[in-house]
């Protein structure tokens, strides 16, 4: 979608775009079942990068501590509970700037996705950057999914990062795509942005070819010591607006209400999963952070009467469309994956 086509939608009274995602949702995912996924942090802290939202950068004095790697027999116990908890996906976070083949934490990564892979959930990994042999492997040994959020428009990027490009994040994005593997690609609301800022990202992850397979929508949950420690919280309706946006202009994706649930309200989260949401992450712990207690969260689905998804550990990347030509302007550009304008 184009940047004017969202801004339009964006624009319309609350009631119009509520109904335009709803019709999207309900042909798309009919049987408008809710995904459960659980988060484990693998590595946590002392990341080199400098993120300004996030609590584990070694470059901002948070309240975290610091953890090295976990040991395949310690994330094998939490990915068990995950899924008699009625998970069908399993993410695993590394705060680091990325991984390179040959390293020995590489190798144990392996060991754990291999694993993990057993238990027949989903299995996602967040691990930063990553070049095509690192894609490559990781999907041999079972990963389905690969999170590399971009968060914001390329514009508002420089001023929430400084160590690494979007550019880059789109490298990575188009690394993981080649290898086959499904990319989960989604933003942050609540970092000092523009609507026009969040609509950009909608833009740039729905010209993805293929579209990603999840988009997750956080709301910055404020850490102690960063930056953005003081930033407001986002307007809940604005939160419905994206979460219906990115509906129509994702249609296939799961959509994922993602960071910042223990502060919406049960009636906003209903809003959120009638404009498309149908997803969350399930468990007391996001990362580092707080998420709902998993009563509260299944009392709330019994509520509104939604049915969890069944597992499919087969997941398969969505296919690249043969119709979206390469990218006419740029040798060795990001085709599949292109923040400028030069792809069209
Ligand atoms: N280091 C890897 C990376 O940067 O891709 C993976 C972990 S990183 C914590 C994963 C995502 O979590 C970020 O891209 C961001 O969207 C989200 N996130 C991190 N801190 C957050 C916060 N305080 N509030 C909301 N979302 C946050
Ligand atoms: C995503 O978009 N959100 C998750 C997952 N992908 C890795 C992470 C949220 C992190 C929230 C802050 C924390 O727990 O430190
Ligand atoms: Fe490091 Fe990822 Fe946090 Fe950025 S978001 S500081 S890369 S862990």
């Amino acid at each position: 979608m184009t940047l004017a086509e969202l801004q339009a939608l964006h624009s319309l009274p609350f009631f119009d775009l509520l109904k335009r995602a709803r019709e999207v949702h309900e042909k798309f995912w009919p049987e408008g079942k809710i995904q459960l996924c659980t988060l484990l942090s693998i590595k946590t802290g002392g990341c080199s990068e400098d993120c300004a939202y996030c609590a584990q950068s070694a470059r901002y004095k948070t309240e975290l501590e610091s953890h090295v790697l976990m040991e395949r027999e310690e994330v094998m116990t939490h990915a068990r509970a995950a899924k008699e908890n009625g998970s069908t996906r399993f993410c695993m976070g590394a705060a680091w700037k990325g991984v390179r083949g040959g390293t020995k934490r590489f190798e144990q990564v392996l060991d754990i996705v291999r694993d993990v892979s057993k238990l027949d959930m989903e299995v996602c990994v967040t691990l930063g950057e990553l070049g095509p042999d690192e894609a490559a492997q990781l999907r041999d040994a079972g990963v389905t999914a690969y999170n590399h959020n971009l968060d914001t428009s390329p514009e508002h990027y420089p001023n929430i990062v400084s160590t690494h490009t979007y550019e880059d994040r789109l490298r990575t994005i188009r690394n993981v795509q080649d290898a086959g593997i499904s990319v989960c690609c989604g933003g942050i609301l609540g970092l000092s942005e523009t609507i026009t800022d969040r609509l950009r990202l909608l833009e740039v992850i729905s010209n993805f070819n293929p579209q990603p397979e999840s988009v997750p929508i956080n709301s910055l949950m404020p850490m102690p010591g960063t930056p953005l420690a003081e930033n407001p919280q986002v307007d809940p309706f604005d939160l419905v607006r994206m979460i219906a946006c990115a509906r129509i202009a994702v249609p296939r994706a799961k959509v994922r209400l993602s960071a910042g649930r223990t502060r919406l309200t049960d009636e906003i989260q209903a809003l959120c999963f009638y404009a498309g949401a149908n997803s969350i992450f399930y468990g007391e712990k996001l990362l580092t952070a707080d998420n709902p207690e998993m009563a509260k969260d299944r009392a709330l689905l019994a509520k509104l009467g939604l049915k969890t998804l069944e597992p499919n550990p087969a997941l398969e990347a969505p296919e690249t469309d043969p119709l979206v030509p390469a990218c006419p302007t740029q040798e060795g550009h990001i085709l599949q994956a292109c923040a400028t304008s030069c792809c069209g």
